[in-house]
């Protein structure tokens, strides 16, 4: 399987997340990435190959403008200021309160920031747009080839069309999906299975009928990002019917989650899309520092197969992951699976 990668993923390397009261070393840090790379080398996975740049026409495809020329920017702005830490939103247009974007740069963090522990920080710009080509170089070879492994990093599955957070920018698997259909591709399926919700991916197909977005999370009535990834958000509009979330409780185990699993694969099927997009984050992992399911690693290889039972035309897109010991051979697990399955 081929991995399309790049090294400026390590220029996302913040130094401040907020945990618990403190500012504490981010979990979405480079070192994921390294280990992911090197289990890639160790398996012999396949090749890897670097990203073209893709310019910016399929990332406004998906993101506002505003958004994208704020994130271009809110580093050097932060700057100016003379802050002396990392740009952390702290002010939001809260219930009946106007939502307009100031100039402020604290005002404008709010604005486009739906959760505080994501810091911007230098460099943050380059390595996310640099993790949008990864996830468009997977698409674009997706002509060519059965399967392939976007190695995005940061990830994007929490990112909107106007907001960033959950240590995710650009939607990585958005725009991917927005450039196959461009090229003439009729339907994608997008399958999450982060252990949190993609709620960035969800809203920006929330009214379309030519992506089936299809999430298996922990409960956001338990956890992150809380306020989207309810049972009961199945569409709306062209949309309705196109959106299905499979939330499940803290502990939830291989058993449970691989049941849900097999009723995504059901409706992808009914679905008969061109293509599939698998927005895969292994933080469903039993030791993952951040998250309450219980899958061992063995789990990963046998639904990396079941995954593959569709047949479909595959692009697997990094998202989270964050027990740095075990996320490549959690990761390669997968792609592995899905190869001999
Ligand atoms: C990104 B991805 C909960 C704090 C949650 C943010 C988690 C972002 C996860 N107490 N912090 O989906 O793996
Ligand atoms: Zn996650």
């Amino acid at each position: 399987m081929l991995t399309i990668y790049s090294d400026k993923h390590k220029l996302r390397n913040s130094k401040t997340e907020l945990v618990g009261g403190l500012l504490v070393e981010p979990f979405e840090r480079p070192s994921r990435m390294e280990h992911i790379t090197a289990r890639i080398k160790e398996t012999g996975l396949g090749e890897m190959i670097e990203p073209r740049d893709f310019g910016m026409d399929p990332i406004l495809a998906i993101h506002d403008a505003d958004f994208v020329s704020f994130l271009s920017t809110a580093w050097e702005e932060w700057k100016a200021t003379g802050a002396k830490g990392e740009a952390i939103a702290c002010t939001w247009p809260a219930r009946r309160m106007v939502q307009i974007c100031p100039n402020d740069i604290n005002g404008k963090l709010g604005y486009y920031c739906l959760a505080t522990e994501t810091s911007i920080s230098e460099g943050t710009w380059e390595a996310t747009l640099a993790s949008a080509n990864v996830a468009l170089e997977g698409a674009d070879r997706l002509a060519d080839e059965k399967v392939l492994f976007s190695a995005c990093r940061p990830p994007g599955h929490h990112a909107a069309i106007d907001l960033y957070g959950g240590y995710c920018f650009l939607n990585n698997a958005g725009i991917a999906a927005q450039y196959l259909l461009d090229k003439g591709t009729e339907r994608i399926a997008i399958l999450d299975v982060d252990y949190h919700h993609g709620n960035g991916t969800q809203d920006i197909f929330y009214t379309r009928d030519d992506v089936l977005f299809i999430s298996l999370h922990c409960d956001p009535m338990d956890e992150f990002p809380n306020f989207l990834g309810y049972a009961n958000e199945t569409g709306e509009g062209a949309g309705e019917g196109y959106n299905l979330n499979f939330p499940m409780k803290p502990g939830t185990k291989f058993d449970e989650w691989r049941a849900n699993l097999k009723q995504a694969l059901d409706r992808i099927s009914d679905y008969a899309p061109d293509a599939l997009i698998v927005s895969l984050g292994v933080d469903t992992f039993k030791n993952d520092p951040i998250s309450q399911f219980k899958l061992e690693s063995d789990d990963f290889t046998t639904y990396g197969a079941d995954i593959a039972k569709l047949g479909l035309p595959t692009l697997f897109v990094m998202e989270g992951g964050y027990d740095i010991g075990e996320i490549g051979l959690n990761t390669v697990n997968v792609l592995q699976g899905f190869e001999a399955g």
